[in-house]
């Protein structure tokens, strides 16, 4: 596909929201990527993400290369860090963790990427990423070393935000990480989207229907979804999201 994030923006105009779900590298193994893309495919699935914060094994360049073998949604890199950067997917959102203060995840890291991004044919989407406390310390708190948004402080995501926009970031992705306690407040999503006109990717915590649909209705553009679908009984989510997605 060409032109991921002009596709992003004219689904908005639209007033169409889309469903990516997250691939861990980790949890996924290549053996397992048929069946994992056949259930995807069977189900409307807009954008695959793979990333996670940590590389703990496996070879994640021929985990993405299968994956485009057999998924049709596009696949876009979601990277915990350097060792995540893969000429073989389509896109990558190039991620400033603009919520935090570790002038690494700010600008240092980039540095390091630009020559790679600049030689590889991957869309590099500028993505301002906000971490926000949900409750319980994920892998990217640690991680990241950064200090998440409060919960209950919707006016700071809000100006986070709007530097990101006025940085010329192109996209929002506003989480509590992988596997949070809960998703952000739809408090904290409406104010992000009153006070920018981009993008918004919403993830972190999402496991039923009635989570998905707050998120959405609370203004997510995109919403992302990985821990839930690692257990093949999800399939009825996996469907129901997109049904909603249609109906909203
Ligand atoms: C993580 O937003 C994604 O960065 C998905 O989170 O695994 O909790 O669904 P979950």
């Amino acid at each position: 596909m060409n032109g991921i994030l002009a596709h992003i923006n004219a689904l908005r105009e639209n007033r169409r929201k889309a469903f990516a779900v997250l691939v861990d590298p980790d949890k996924l193994h290549l053996d397992q990527v048929p069946a994992f893309c056949k259930r995807l495919n069977s189900a409307k699935v807009d954008f695959v993400f793979v990333g996670g914060s940590l590389l703990m094994g496996g070879d994640i360049h021929a985990l993405i290369a299968e994956i485009k073998r057999h998924a049709q949604a596009p696949v876009l890199l979601f990277p915990g860090n350097l060792m995540q950067l893969s000429q073989e997917a389509d896109a990558i959102l190039f991620l400033s963790l603009i919520s935090g203060r570790n002038p690494d995840l700010l600008i240092g890291n980039h540095v390091l990427a630009a020559p790679f991004l600049k030689r590889s044919s991957l869309e590099v989407i500028p993505t301002g990423y906000l971490l926000v406390d949900t409750g319980k310390a994920t892998s990217v708190h640690y991680m990241s070393n950064t200090r998440p948004i409060p919960y209950d402080k919707p006016e700071i995501a809000a100006a986070t935000a709007m530097a990101g926009e006025l940085l010329g970031l192109k996209c929002i992705y506003l989480e509590g990480g992988s596997g949070g306690e809960k998703h952000v407040s739809k408090e904290m999503i409406a104010a992000i989207k009153n006070a920018v006109d981009l993008p918004v990717i919403v993830g972190g915590g999402i496991r039923s229907l009635e989570q998905a649909e707050t998120v959405l209705r609370a203004g997510a553009d995109v919403i992302v979804v990985g821990n839930a679908f690692e257990d093949a009984d999800r399939n009825e989510l996996l469907h129901a999201i997109p049904e909603l997605i249609s109906r909203l």
